[in-house]
């Protein structure tokens, strides 16, 4: 079973439970902001118990205007590697790796968040851009996970390269983020050396570049990332958090027009997008 947002005539972020590729709508929950607003507790509960009648619409990326999309950094030590070998300044990447503080990034919104096999884009002004295959985690108002998703935190790498104080726009413009296709709620994720993640990029039906890691190898624990998150902010809707990724693509594989990037995390599925490329004005 998964969570699935939809978008239909009556409602366009519906909350939909999704068992053996059916969707059904859960009363007590209209959309995903309220399964945000519940406690782990009681969103387990009434999913569970759920009998809602079956619904229809467009499957969309699991996330509704008032849920804000964040991002940690260097949280893998491939990720570390691949920062000090980009960038004119190594060293901010060696620090933050061994500090207790994350990185942690605002992301973007429902607005900006691309869902399933829709385009994802790079920068007209950037040379080199690279998918971030990352496991999403959906918190709760009340500091809970509660789901588990798939983001493709993708990044006009060159321009971070370039200066770490460049990140805002090396990680947020036109079609700089993908999540979904589901949630996975909290309960049902396997444990983290089974939650694998794998990525691949394909180039005229041949694939140009795969790799794969596990969550296991994350460095820094999830009730970290959350705590440091919450600090000296609110989130009443709650937010998802994508944990940081832990596979970068070699410097010489930069991403182009046409491209599909297709992430695959076990227990959620695969999060497939095309690439197009976002000219000066979109
Ligand atoms: O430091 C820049 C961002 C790193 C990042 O997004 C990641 O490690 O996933
Ligand atoms: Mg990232």
């Amino acid at each position: 079973m998964k969570i699935a947002v939809l978008k239909n005539e009556e409602n366009s972020h519906l909350f939909a439970i999704q068992k053996e590729s059916k969707f059904y709508a859960c009363s007590s929950i209209p959309t995903l902001t309220d399964a945000f607003r519940l406690t782990l507790a009681e969103f387990r509960e009434q999913v569970e118990s759920s009998t809602g009648h079956e619904v229809n619409g467009e499957l969309v990326a699991p996330i509704t205007p008032e849920i804000e999309l964040w991002g940690a950094g260097v949280t893998y030590l491939r990720s570390r590697d691949a920062r000090k070998e980009e960038s004119g300044v190594p060293d901010v990447y060696q620090r933050v790796y061994e500090a207790d503080r994350p990185e942690l990034f605002y992301k973007g919104n429902a607005r900006r968040t691309r869902g399933t096999n829709t385009p994802i884009g790079i920068r007209y002004d950037s040379a080199a851009s690279v998918p971030e295959p990352e496991v999403a985690i959906f918190i709760n108002r009340f500091r809970e996970i509660i789901g588990y998703s798939i983001c493709n935190d993708v990044t006009a790498r060159s321009m971070e390269g370039e200066n770490p104080l460049y990140l805002s726009q090396a990680k947020m413009y036109v079609g700089s983020a993908a999540l979904g296709p589901y949630m996975l709620p909290s309960w049902l994720i396997p444990v983290p050396a089974e939650t694998t993640i794998a990525a691949k990029i394909i180039r005229d039906d041949k694939s140009i570049w795969d790799a794969s890691t596990s969550l296991a190898s994350l460095n820094r624990s999830l009730s970290d990332l959350v705590d440091y998150l919450f600090r000296c902010q609110e989130f009443p809707d709650g937010v998802i958090l994508s944990t940081g990724t832990g596979i970068v693509p070699p410097l010489e594989i930069a991403l182009a027009q046409g491209d599909i990037v297709e992430i695959t995390v076990a227990g959620i599925g695969t999060l497939s997008n095309s690439v197009i490329k976002i000219p000066e004005s979109p």
